[in-house]
């Protein structure tokens, strides 16, 4: 259902089935793809097609049918577009024109297609040659007095081959400055996990996923953000198994799925219903939930040990496996009840529900999104919860494990491959060995470290290899304010965005090959390698036709920088980028579990990486599997915020509609919540709306509560009244980054924390 005047109309119908064919129809149309192209949908996920580019979600079998995915068709249909923000689109246009429309409306222009200088007197972007680009960004680099001063961003589509040459670049350049997307996504998963189970990753695979009796689903919105995940959590509704949703929102994927590539339920109008029991927190309230569970769980224990019946805790695990545990068991004795209902915002027969539901599992997968990852208490949210499955041994066996669902289809790889900030010794040391040079040691800085040091004048240049930093990044005006001081600004990218536009005193536009787009070097067709969320590393192999032949792959682009920066030291980057099985050779040399790369890489489906956790070998500083103790958090930004203005402060989250990908709009729509034609929009409880004295459909301003007292606001948002807990709002992510300040940033792991902002609504002002 698509309209033209904008709607909030209530959705009652199951996840994916007609809607989603009729969308993906929709999306064909409005991007004029040639037909052409179409036989590439059926690549999709494909053995000798390309990975898709959409999510991060893992293939089921390589060898099956088309992996259905109304999603995936639109990021796919974006990059396939007809439309083209060429030279001429740039010479029609100052950047001052363009920086007036929207992000929905820049995204239409469609795929770049020539590298652009920006010229200050025109105000305008204009042709530049490759080699010139090189030269100026060489220049400049070698012009800064301490390689400190230039930030590296990747977004998490950049394949292995060209994360790899980009970190050694860097490295060789001099600096850690390796900011990146998985800074603002899965860092406290990336973070937490080494300090729990060793390894930063997930310990299933999908085959656990077909074994598991229980699942306890965090924080995701998969009908959306993962659809083919859909497909595995039906299989597992239909097998009886328990499926649990936490999140404030009871999102339409998850209660009922027709699946597009079931001609049975496709006819006969069948659904399957998803989870079976919803437990809603208030936004930032998992925590204290999971803490409940696991003081529940030891309870149950006691009881059992006390009536002689069967252990609810592993004991066997926690004995032969883990560490510290005493500790956290007397944390949990102490911890009284009433503040882990107040803070979850859970009733206290519900939390121990819960601590039942996965008491009696035997076979128990926790799966997890952003809902966990973006708080302020991020690391502890996920700390907490592998301490809950380690109480019961769920880690490394089958039908059992940790579940972190990663954003981009390759943001995992990107992290194997060196794309980190804080390297550890060992991978240092291993550089240094294969390449002779000295790497530097001093860690660098992420996202939120790169926009306060630009600001404070110490980062210069930037460079963005994918993505859309402005706009992803939190505290928009800060941001844009850190990117104009710099110097220089690079931005690697298919399709124009605002990160084009709030631009450096000189500035470039690198046009790169999609994910889905034929690459040849020197008439060879090259694949590229990716790492699911699960840890499957694959090749993928673009089949379209370039959408100019201008464009260069990212691995020539990186090559090209390197060249131009270093000269041939310390590899022969050209020769590098003219075969890319060369560039596995050498993250075969440096990267630990990718011996023998090529041919490993080769066989149908590729290979799963040594995950240890997995295999319960624990690479934790005691060498055990390590609980770990958290308190809760008395004086957090929400509660600092309700000492000064009351209950009038709601806490904000900030989500993604069902027709954007990240920053990129591809339609006005939310179907599944409701919304068409708008985004400016504002989910709220009635009652909380009525206790603000405003009308439903009021329009409102929403302004941040910071301890620093600067601005932000985004003004002449509508409310809509939602199913939503008490004293939590939830509104569409970029547009509420403005109010997401730079400080307010995970412990431990920076994230922003833009999934719990204190605000005040008000009756919009007039004119805004
Ligand atoms: N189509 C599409 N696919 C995508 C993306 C996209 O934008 N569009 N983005 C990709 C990327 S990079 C990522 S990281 C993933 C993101 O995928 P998700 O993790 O699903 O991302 P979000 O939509 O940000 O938020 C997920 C859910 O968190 C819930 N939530 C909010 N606050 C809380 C809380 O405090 N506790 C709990 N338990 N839940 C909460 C929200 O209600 C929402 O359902 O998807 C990837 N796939
Ligand atoms: N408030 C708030 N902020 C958030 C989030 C949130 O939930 N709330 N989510 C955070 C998360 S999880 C993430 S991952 C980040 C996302 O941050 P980013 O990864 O920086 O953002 P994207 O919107 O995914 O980037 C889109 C751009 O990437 C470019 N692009 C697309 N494909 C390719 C390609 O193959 N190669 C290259 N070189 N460029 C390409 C296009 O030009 C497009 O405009 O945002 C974060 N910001
Ligand atoms: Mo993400």
């Amino acid at each position: 259902m698509s309209r033209s005047q904008p709607a909030i109309q209530p959705y009652d119908h199951p996840a994916a089935g007609w809607g989603a064919l009729k969308q993906v129809a929709v999306t064909l149309l409005r991007e004029r793809v040639d037909p052409a192209k179409l036989k590439m949908l059926l690549a999709q996920n494909q053995p000798e097609g390309f990975d898709c580019p959409g999510c991060a979600w893992p293939d089921r079998n390589h060898a099956s049918t088309f992996e259905f995915c109304e999603n995936g068709v639109k990021a796919v249909a974006a990059e396939a577009t007809s439309r083209r923000a060429d030279a001429a689109f740039f010479a029609r246009h100052t950047v001052a024109e363009l920086l007036g429309q929207s992000d929905f409306e820049l995204e239409q222009h469609g795929r770049l297609t020539d590298p652009l200088v920006y010229d200050p007197a025109s105000d305008r972007y204009l042709p530049i040659a490759w080699d010139e680009a090189f030269a100026l960004i060489a220049r400049e680099l070698r012009a800064l007095p301490d390689p400190d001063q230039a930030s590296f961003y990747t977004s998490g589509r950049t394949s292995n081959e060209a994360a790899y040459l980009f970190q050694l670049f860097v490295r060789a350049y001099g600096t850690n400055n390796f900011p990146d997307c998985s800074n603002m996504c899965h860092e406290a998963t990336s973070r937490g996990l080494p300090g729990t189970v060793g390894v930063g990753k997930a310990t299933v695979t999908l085959d656990d996923f077909a074994q598991a009796d229980t699942l306890l689903l965090f924080g995701q919105n998969p009908g959306t953000n993962h659809p083919r995940m859909l497909g595995e959590l039906r299989d597992c509704a239909r097998r009886g198994a328990t499926i649990v949703s936490i999140n404030p929102l009871r999102e339409r994927g998850l209660e009922r799925f027709t699946d597009p590539q079931s001609p049975l339920e496709m006819l006969g109008g069948g659904s399957t219903s998803i989870s079976s029991v919803f437990v809603r927190p208030r936004v930032g309230g998992d925590f204290a939930l999971l803490k409940g569970v696991a003081k529940r769980v030891l309870e149950l224990d006691d009881a059992a040990l006390a009536a002689g019946a069967p252990r609810v805790l592993d004991v066997d695990f926690i004995a032969g496996h883990c560490s510290g545990f005493e500790a956290f068991a007397a944390d949990l004795r102490q911890q009284a009840w009433q503040p882990l209902v107040e803070e979850s915002g859970v009733e206290l027969e519900q939390i121990l529900a819960l601590a039942d539901i996965y008491g009696r599992g035997q076979r128990v997968i926790a799966t997890w999104g952003m809902g966990l990852t973006q708080h302020k208490h991020a690391m502890a949210n996920v700390q907490m919860l592998s301490n809950l499955l380690m109480m019961r041994g769920q880690i490394g066996k089958p039908g059992a494990g940790l579940c972190p669902v990663r954003g981009h289809s390759n943001v995992q790889g990107d992290r194997t491959m060196g794309i980190e900030e804080r390297p550890g010794a060992q991978f240092l040391d291993r550089l240094q060995q294969v390449y002779g040079f000295a790497p530097p040691r001093r860690h660098g800085l992420d996202v939120v470290a790169t926009i306060d040091a630009m600001l404070r004048g110490q980062v210069r240049v930037f460079f963005g290899l994918g993505g859309n930093f402005v706009m992803a990044a939190p505290d928009t005006p800060r941001t844009m304010q850190a990117l104009r001081q710099c110097e220089l600004t690079v931005q690697v990218s298919t399709k124009l965005n605002r990160s084009h536009l709030v631009h450096g005193r000189q500035a470039l536009i690198l046009p790169t090959l999609g994910r889905t787009e034929r690459d040849l070097q020197r008439g060879v067709e090259q694949g590229v390698s990716v790492e699911d969320s699960m840890c499957q590393v694959h090749l993928s192999f673009g089949m379209n036709r370039p959408a100019s032949p201008a464009l260069r792959s990212e691995v020539a682009i990186v090559a090209g920088v390197a060249e131009a920066t270093l000269g041939a030291r310390p590899v022969d980057w050209a020769w590098l980028a003219q075969d890319y099985s060369r560039i596995r050779d050498e993250i075969a040399k440096v990267i630990e579990g990718f011996e023998d790369f090529n041919r490993r890489v080769a066989a149908e489906g590729g290979f799963h990486l040594h995950v240890a956790s997995r295999e319960r070998q624990w690479l934790t500083a005691s060498g055990k599997a390590q609980f770990v103790v958290h308190a809760l958090d008395p004086d957090s930004p929400l509660h600092r915020a309700r000492r000064r203005h009351g209950e009038r402060v709601l806490v904000l989250a900030t989500i993604r509609s069902h027709d954007q990908y990240n920053t990129t709009v591809y339609a006005l729509n939310d179907r599944y919540r409701g919304v068409y034609g708008r985004r400016d929009v504002v989910f709220i409880h009635p009652a909380d709306r009525q206790a603000l004295g405003l009308a439903e459909g009021a329009k409102v301003d929403l302004d941040t509560v910071w301890d620093d007292d600067v601005p932000r606001r985004v003004p002449g948002f509508t409310l809509v009244d939602y199913d939503i807990p008490r004293g939590c709002i939830a509104a569409y992510y970029p547009e509420t980054n403005p109010l997401v300040p730079l400080a307010s940033a995970a412990d431990g792991c920076g994230t922003p924390a833009s999934k719990s902002i204190p605000v005040l609504l008000s009756p919009a002002r007039a004119g805004a």
